[in-house]
């Protein structure tokens, strides 16, 4: 079997970064599904340095240079505000580290693209919610993440992956996954694939309204899943908010919608036991009341009207994402064990199914705040 080329030039690539003091050690760590990532203890006189390193994963972001451009911009942006009001640049977003040669990223000679960030210790990421509590400092860092980009001149950001959240535009992809069928594995998935059939109304809703200028275009995340943000261990507080990679201009519903799908479902997003996978109703109440008071009232009526319906189209997109990817041989997202993106569907669409069931709770939560 040939090496995994994350490892094959993970020195190369090591020794082309301004990294203090000698690598002790490189170690595989997280749980992203994108990039490869790992971790490296370097000694130094003062004790430990640690970074991370990063192995971009550029057959999904094709431009590497557009993207680092874009996450140096976003946290030279962000180091600036933390500073002003009083806190630790270091720790509250990433830092990214040059390369001898000045630049923010290295191609190395098989033409993988790296980066790296200064690690933020003492912090860990939760991949389900263990309390409300955590999950309502999650809610005010994400939309005070938005309120904090707010005047960061959005045509100056790169699209990384063009149209991300244009649901459509995935449910096209998922549909020519399902004509196409490259592995004959559609005929095993048939009553997930109609459930996706039934809803293709729904995918319009959000791009149509924008379209007609009824919701505001703003620099968002687009990636706020619950291990995107790193907790503070001494304090148990939201610290940072990291996977800058699709920081672009996007609707705040995504990144609202992103957080309850992976934040407010009671099971992980590959739970195989579907019966404990069930949309939160206080959770989707909390993290409501959180991401509107870390968004300062920056949120129309509309959007918050539509916050319900920005669970579920991410929800339902992530799904029809999973199931695309299920059927073409799982090219994308990263998969641990057989069927992992099949599980991963059957979560997203039994939580879609639960929203559908609570809807009306839904709807009558946000309207409370707005
Ligand atoms: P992916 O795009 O693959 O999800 P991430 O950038 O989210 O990659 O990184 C994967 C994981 O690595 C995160 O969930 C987090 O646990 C950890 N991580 C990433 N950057 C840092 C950092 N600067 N300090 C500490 N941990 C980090
Ligand atoms: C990916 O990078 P990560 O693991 O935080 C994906 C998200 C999906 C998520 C599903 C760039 O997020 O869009 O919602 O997996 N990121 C990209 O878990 O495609
Ligand atoms: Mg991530």
């Amino acid at each position: 079997m040939p090496m995994n080329p994350a490892f094959e030039t993970i020195d190369e690539a090591i020794s082309a970064f301004t990294l203090e003091g000698v690598l002790r050690e490189k170690a595989p760590y997280g749980n992203g599904h994108i990039n490869d990532t790992f971790l490296l203890t370097c000694g130094t006189a003062k004790g430990e340095k640690k970074y991370i390193l990063q192995r971009m994963n550029h057959s999904i972001f094709q431009d590497p240079a557009a993207l680092m451009e874009n996450v140096a911009s976003v946290t030279a942006y962000l180091q600036k505000n933390i500073l002003a009001r009083g806190g630790d640049p270091a720790r509250e977003t990433l830092s990214v580290i040059k390369t001898r040669s000045g630049a923010n990223y290295y191609e190395d000679s098989l033409h993988n693209f790296w980066r790296v960030f200064l690690f933020i210790d003492d912090t860990f990421c939760l991949e389900k919610v263990e309390n409300a509590r955590d999950f309502h400092d999650c809610a005010v860092a994400f939309g005070g993440f938005q309120r904090q980009l707010a005047d960061y001149p959005a045509d100056t950001l790169h699209e990384t992956i063009p149209r991300f959240h244009h649901t459509p535009s995935r449910f096209q992809a998922f549909q020519k996954a399902v004509a196409e069928d490259p592995l004959g594995r559609a005929s095993s998935v048939q009553a997930e694939i109609d459930f996706a059939l039934r809803r293709e109304a729904d995918t319009h809703v959000l791009t149509d309204l924008l379209e007609k200028g009824g919701l505001p275009l703003r620099v968002t995340h687009n990636d706020t899943k619950l291990n995107n943000i790193l907790f503070d261990t001494a304090t148990r507080k939201a610290l940072c908010i990291i996977d800058l990679d699709t920081v672009m201009p996007g609707l705040s519903l995504y990144d609202f919608g992103d957080s309850i799908r992976t934040g407010a479902s009671t099971g992980a997003e590959d739970e195989t036991d579907l019966s404990k996978v069930t949309l939160d109703l206080s959770l989707f109440e909390t993290f409501t009341e959180g991401f509107l008071k870390g968004s300062q009232g920056s949120l129309t009526d509309r959007e918050i009207e539509f916050l319900p319906m920005g669970a579920k189209l991410m929800t339902f997109e992530c799904g029809i994402r999973f199931l695309a990817d299920f059927l073409v041989g799982d090219s994308y997202f990263k998969i641990h064990r057989e069927n992992h993106n099949l599980d991963r569907t059957r979560t997203q669409f039994k939580l879609v199914a639960d929203m559908e069931r609570k809807w009306k709770d839904m709807a009558e939560i946000v309207r409370r705040f707005s």
